[in-house]
């Protein structure tokens, strides 16, 4: 690799990272439904219709899987709780084995050096809440409270940062307008309602670590480059709008009590009721910001309802995902999130990576450039005085890509689906070498 880990300032935290639902196997250890387990086994929603009930079996192979992560000369590893895990029914009886499961895992981040950076909620909502309308009820900002309460009593003393949420536009806009992720609708009510509902949730699960005096809370938002897919006004007000969807509404709740102008014309009339009482809780103050970035769209005018647009394929390297390679983009929303904050709050990319079928034992080159251009675009912001304070590789293994199966593989470790066997990549190796102290 280009970079290593002596051209970054002291601290920097190299991390890695992955989620509950994507690597734990939730038929394992008591977790309750989620609506990934019923949107899966609807035909057509996921490829093969692959769920999550076995994934990488991290649940069993826990202390393997972590021994990988230190080999691999990480300062921390990020991963996310299941609140079906914890809470199976989503409110009421705790499942002790769940917590348990959490508890092990921090203490064996901190045994072997790795700095726990912990996500709350990373989309496997309890099936029993879904029942209940999901994100769309605003009783979620409660239920998502007391879920961060127990499960914070328990490991909120010993981890290094918390995010309650990855990802909002996933969570809300994706899954409700696209409905390409569970809970698959496509409904323009319910996509302003969820994705007022997360931001409130966000906030809410903030106050309650507040209360029980968790340190470093933060948000994560992932973030796409807009480009006007051709050379025209109505394309580039195209992808201001897409840019203001994806880009600046969460950022625009979270440090500016608003909304942006663009996303409510098409989405004011279905917001909640009094929705502007909630932005002092969707507000509450932040320690930090992680940025999940991964590639640019290219945005054209559509001729459908708000709004109104859709994206075109363009000319860089594309991924096995179909995504352009676009590190520059980096550069621009670590700006962007350094201006939005206002306050020099340290940042992190918690996200960054790239799938591509790669077999054990063979070249990962892909990936070790991408992961190269990546840091040098985390370099040259750092080198224009910007606060970033660590990069994170997504992801250490090959998991669960959502609606698209196993297939991407995403991991600096290979993980074979049939056996579960775990083998490191090239890119594992080159990486390790960039990190070795
Ligand atoms: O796999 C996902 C992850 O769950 C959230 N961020 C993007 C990754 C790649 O699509």
């Amino acid at each position: 690799m280009k970079y290593k880990r002596s051209d970054f300032p002291e601290g920097f935290q190299f991390a890695a990272a992955t989620s509950s639902y994507q690597i734990e196997g939730h038929g394992f250890g008591g977790a309750g439904l989620t609506h990934w387990d019923s949107f899966a086994a609807t035909p057509g929603n996921v490829v093969r219709g692959e769920h999550g009930q076995t994934a990488c079996d991290h649940y069993h192979r826990m202390e393997e899987d972590l021994d990988l992560c230190q080999a691999l000369g990480l300062d921390a590893y990020r991963f996310s709780t299941s609140w079906a895990r914890v809470l199976p029914e989503g409110r009421g009886q705790v499942n002790q084995e769940g917590l348990d499961f959490y508890d092990r895992l921090v203490d064996g981040c901190l045994a072997r050096g790795l700095n726990p950076m912990c996500t709350l909620y990373h989309w496997e909502l309890p099936a029993a809440l879904a029942d209940e309308g999901g994100w769309r009820n605003a009783d979620i900002g409660n239920w998502f409270a007391d879920f961060t309460e127990t499960i914070m009593s328990r490991i909120g003393d010993r981890v290094f940062s918390v995010a309650p949420i990855n990802e909002p536009w996933c969570v809300s806009w994706l899954s409700h307008f696209e409905g390409h992720h569970a809970p698959g609708l496509r409904d323009i009510r319910a996509t302003a309602r969820a994705m007022h509902h997360v931001l409130v949730a966000h906030g809410r699960a903030i106050e309650v670590m507040r209360g029980l005096g968790v340190k470093n809370l933060g948000a994560v938002l992932n973030f796409e480059y807009a480009f006007a897919g051709d050379d025209t006004p109505e394309a580039r007000q195209s992808a201001e709008r897409y840019d203001a969807i994806y880009n600046q509404f969460f950022l625009g709740g979270i440090f500016n009590k608003s909304y942006p102008p663009l996303v409510l014309e098409g989405l004011e009339e279905h917001l909640p009721a009094n929705w502007e009482k909630d932005f002092d809780t969707i507000a509450a103050p932040l320690d930090w910001v992680g940025v999940n970035y991964y590639t640019c769209k290219r945005i054209v005018p559509a001729d459908t309802g708000w709004p109104s647009l859709t994206d075109v394929p363009g000319p860089l390297q594309k991924t096995q995902m179909d995504w352009e390679v676009y590190p520059e983009g980096l550069h621009h929303f670590l700006n962007l999130v350094h201006q939005a904050n206002g306050k020099n709050l340290p940042i992190y990319v918690t996200e960054s990576g790239m799938a591509q079928a790669v077999e054990p034992g063979a070249a990962d080159i892909q990936r070790t450039d991408y992961i190269d251009a990546h840091l040098g675009q985390t370099l040259r912001a750092i080198d224009e005085g910007l606060p970033v304070k660590g990069f994170t590789y997504w992801s250490v293994f090959d998991n669960y890509e959502w609606a698209l199966g196993y297939e991407k593989r995403f991991g600096l470790v290979h993980v074979d689906f049939d056996t579960l066997e775990r083998a490191p990549k090239a890119s594992y190796h080159a990486l390790a070498a960039a990190l070795a102290k």
